[in-house]
């Protein structure tokens, strides 16, 4: 029945095997060229080569091991695609016609070649030389009446150099406004983690997962997103260790594996299985499940007397009693009402948890993406917290982080809540006054714009327009500024929001040799593990034109700070010479030229695994997070998603092969008694509207194992349900996750969309 419906049927075999070399095979033919080409692969993780610019999961130390995933492969290939966008390109096509491309076919047109800027009078991006560009920028730049109207973007592929240099320039220049992707991604982590146990990372090693008697994956998929966890996972599972899902959705990446690197297992018809128990929690239901998890922790405790750790919880702890008679208060009916799950699989889930000595809990976007992403994050640390799975092998937090250095960013000043300290030894080494004040986040710069209390937006990677929520409003809100710098390695919609003046820079990708003063230049990163290590592109750029990152935002400074005394040409020169400076500000960066030269690098401190708790009372913190006991039912609640084939806004395909999906992103995934309920069948166009009167018109449903009362939908497409005002209020992280809509069948006259352009064009 289901291979009736375009596009749309089921995926049989598990993650990895046959389907992902294929993949890898697919994306090397469309995007690479010679054999000489494709030997980037083999770089990438090697102790002498380049970072996979996918995910932020770690290698295995000291590395020679061939460590590479079919996504990582897709980033590989994307960057070091043989496609060009080049000044011919842009004669060829015009802004308002380059808009009516899909964003996969913006970006697989090719690499930058030039640097571009927008003609009005003519509609087109034209060439124009560096020297004009960072002219043109300064000007805008220096006629600013405050510096607090300028908004410095960050993603997180920049590399810790480029970062550095990044906040310098804003900090020199009088501002702390960096919207950057974590606000999107992870500030519920690093909101909530310090207040919980003093740091606002993950606290486990990949060795702790060889450790760990019991593994929780909470709100994150594996298989598309971090695909070499995968590999640990498995391992855990061989070795009989518990793997417990909680997820909406049935994740092939989280059910079953079969690595393309092991030869027999690839010819053997077994795959590993990876999770030992899948509870399908309702979309937003994770606090709930958690605190349920708790009340059967305690009851255990009751029954047993040696579930909790209360020499951890008395030496190391403050709130436990607060804690408890939160949890007493929650009841069952509402936990099983508001998790979606029954009192017997909540309690199956707490007797694993109460029966392993060391656990770590895996968590992602399922868990920060809500409107209480920063409670839900730190329900996990009180879970943790309870049987002491902290500071021993085995055992902690484990966030999968997003963008591959979006830690390292942070560590290196990306931030808009920046600490006196950091601020006052970044002062005595450059010898410059930062403002005190604190800047914004990508949803206050974004609001900012939209009023018009902002009127630059510089950004330093990605596609911020398109990954923020509300498109209308971001769309307006970009196009109404003064200047929009854009420091790409492709062009994408975001370039498309032409302000009154727009800039399009070229930059060098993770993958290729960095020329500079002083030689062949290399850069740091950091891992989700709090590990340093160094990165080496070896690649030939797409085009002699193409520019470093520093050396980009080197000459965007020295345009916008006529008068600057800091030696950016120096820096630029020999990033050696960065790399002391952050270490000059950062003391956890002592010797940090020696230290990364070492394969492997090094790990940054993480208090916690000595159990040193950086919190104002010394002491990790349970926290409380009250609810009330609201029995009416549930609305539908729409999630937001990531495809196999997608890097965020970058699609690399319109396929989604663990969901069966081919060829189309159109689709909402149900479940079958709701859609029974609604009258609605598979392959059905329906209508999606929010509460506000948002809508997605004419997208196609489909039966999928999903939990009951949650839709699913691929972001970016869905964005357009989300209204800008929707965040976590304690972290700003925007609720992509957890969308309260209603469902009808499409109305015949619904009018073409972007979201639709974007979904199949
Ligand atoms: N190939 C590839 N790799 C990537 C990325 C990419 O786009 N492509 N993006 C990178 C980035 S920036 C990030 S942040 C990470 C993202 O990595 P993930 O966090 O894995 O990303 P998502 O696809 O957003 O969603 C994860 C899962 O959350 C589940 N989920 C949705 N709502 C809920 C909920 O309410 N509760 C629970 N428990 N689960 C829920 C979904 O079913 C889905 O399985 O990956 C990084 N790595
Ligand atoms: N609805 C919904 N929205 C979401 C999410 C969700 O789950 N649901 N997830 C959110 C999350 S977790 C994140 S992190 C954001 C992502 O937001 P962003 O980080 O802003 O977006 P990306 O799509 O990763 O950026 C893609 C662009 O980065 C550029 N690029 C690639 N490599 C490099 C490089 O090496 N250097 C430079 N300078 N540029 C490069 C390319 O030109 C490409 O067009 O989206 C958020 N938006
Ligand atoms: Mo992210």
């Amino acid at each position: 029945m289901s291979d009736q419906i375009k596009g749309v049927g089921d995926y049989k075999g598990p993650a990895g095997g046959w389907g992902a070399l294929g993949a890898v095979a697919r994306t090397v033919r469309t995007q690479m060229k010679t054999s000489t080409d494709t030997r980037a692969l083999l770089q990438m993780n090697q102790p002498d080569g380049f970072d996979c610019p996918g995910c932020a999961w770690p290698d295995p130390k000291h590395t020679s091991s061939f460590e590479f995933c079919e996504n990582g492969a897709k980033a590989v290939t994307w960057e070091a695609t043989v496609k060009r966008v080049d000044p011919d390109f842009f004669a060829r096509h015009s802004a308002t016609e380059l808009w009516s491309w899909s964003d996969h076919q913006l970006e697989d047109a090719g690499r930058l070649t030039t640097p571009l800027r927008y003609d009005p009078q003519t509609d087109h991006f034209v060439p124009v030389s560096w020297e004009e560009a960072f002219a043109r920028a300064g000007a805008v730049m220096q006629a600013l009446p405050q510096a607090d109207m300028a908004e410095f973007y960050c993603s997180g592929r920049a590399s810790n150099e480029a970062a550095f240099l990044y906040q310098l320039f804003a900090r020199a220049f009088g501002t702390n406004n960096f919207p950057d992707c974590s606000n999107m991604c992870h500030e519920a982590t690093s909101t909530g983690l310090p207040v919980s146990i003093g740091i606002g990372k993950g606290t486990v090693t990949l060795e702790d997962f060889d450790d760990a008697d019991a593994i929780f994956c909470i709100g994150h998929n594996p298989g598309t997103n971090h695909p070499r966890m995968l590999a640990t996972l498995a391992a855990a599972s061989k070795r009989g260790a518990p793997i417990i899902v909680a997820n909406p959705m049935r994740e092939r990446g989280l059910e079953r594996f079969k690595s393309p690197q092991h030869m027999t297992e690839m010819f053997s018809p077994h795959a590993t299985p990876l999770a030992s128990a899948y509870h399908q929690v309702g979309i937003g239901g994770d606090l709930a499940m958690l605190k349920g998890m708790m009340k059967a922790v305690f009851a255990l405790e009751d029954a047993r007397g040696d579930v909790l750790d209360h020499d951890f919880i008395a030496r190391h702890t403050e709130g436990f009693a607060g804690l408890k008679a939160d949890i007493e208060a929650a009841s069952w009916d509402w936990i099983e009402a508001s998790s979606g799950l029954s009192r017997e699989a909540i309690e199956s889930m707490a007797q694993v948890y109460a029966s392993a000595k060391n656990v770590i809990i895996c968590y992602g976007m399922g868990i920060t993406q809500h409107k209480n992403g920063t409670q839900n994050v730190q329900a996990i640390a009180n879970l943790l917290l309870l049987r002491g799975n902290f500071g021993r092998p085995g055992a902690g937090i484990c966030p999968l982080r997003g963008h591959s250095n979006v830690q390292g960013d942070r560590t290196v000043g990306i931030t808009e809540l920046p600490a006196e300290a950091m601020l006052a030894r970044l002062d005595t080494a450059f010898g410059i006054t930062s403002p005190r004040k604190h800047g914004h986040n990508a949803v206050e710069a974004l609001t900012a714009m939209r009023e018009g209390r902002s009127k630059v937006l510089i950004a330093l990677g990605g596609n911020l327009a398109v990954a923020m929520p509300d498109p209308e409003a971001c769309f307006a809100a970009v196009r109404s500024l003064d200047l929009s710098v854009n420091i790409l390695t492709k062009f994408n919609r975001t370039c498309l929001l032409t302000a009154k003046e727009t800039l399009v820079l070229p930059c060098l990708g993770r993958t290729e040799l960095d020329l500079q003063a002083a030689g062949p230049q290399w850069v740091t990163v950091e891992d989700s593990m709090s590990m340093v290590h160094a990165s080496r592109g070896k690649l030939a750029p797409p085009s002699p034109l193409v520019r470093s990152e520093p050396a980009i935002v080197a000459g965007l400074a020295k345009a916008s700070l006529p008068h600057t005394a800091i030696d950016w040409d120096g820096l630029v020169g020999n990033y050696d010479l960065i790399r002391n400076k952050i270490e000059e500000v950062y003391p956890d960066f002592r010797d940090f030229n020696e230290r990364v030269r070492v394969p492997g690098g090094f790990s940054l401190t993480v208090g916690p695994r000595n159990r040193v708790w950086n919190t104002p009372s010394g002491k990790a913190q349970f926290l409380v997070h009250p609810h009330t006991e609201e029995t009416q039912a549930r609305p539908l609640l729409l999630t937001t998603i990531r495809s196999h084939d997608q890097y965020n806004t970058t699609i690399y395909s319109l396929d989604d092969r663990y969901r069966g999906v081919t060829g189309r992103r159109d689709i909402i995934f149900a479940n079958e008694v709701d859609m029974d309920m609604l009258g609605l069948a598979h392959g059905d166009k329906v209508d999606v509207t929010t509460t506000a009167g948002r809508t997605l018109k004419g997208f196609t449903i489909v039966r999928h194992a999903i939990a009951r009362g949650s839709l699913a939908a691929y972001y970016p497409e869905a964005n357009c349900l989300v209204p800008l005002e929707d965040f976590d209020p304690a972290s700003g992280t925007p609720a992509y996750k957890s969308i309260p809509v209603s469902l009808a069948p499409a109305r015949e006259d619904a009018p073409g969309e972007t979201a639709a352009v974007m979904a199949t064009a």
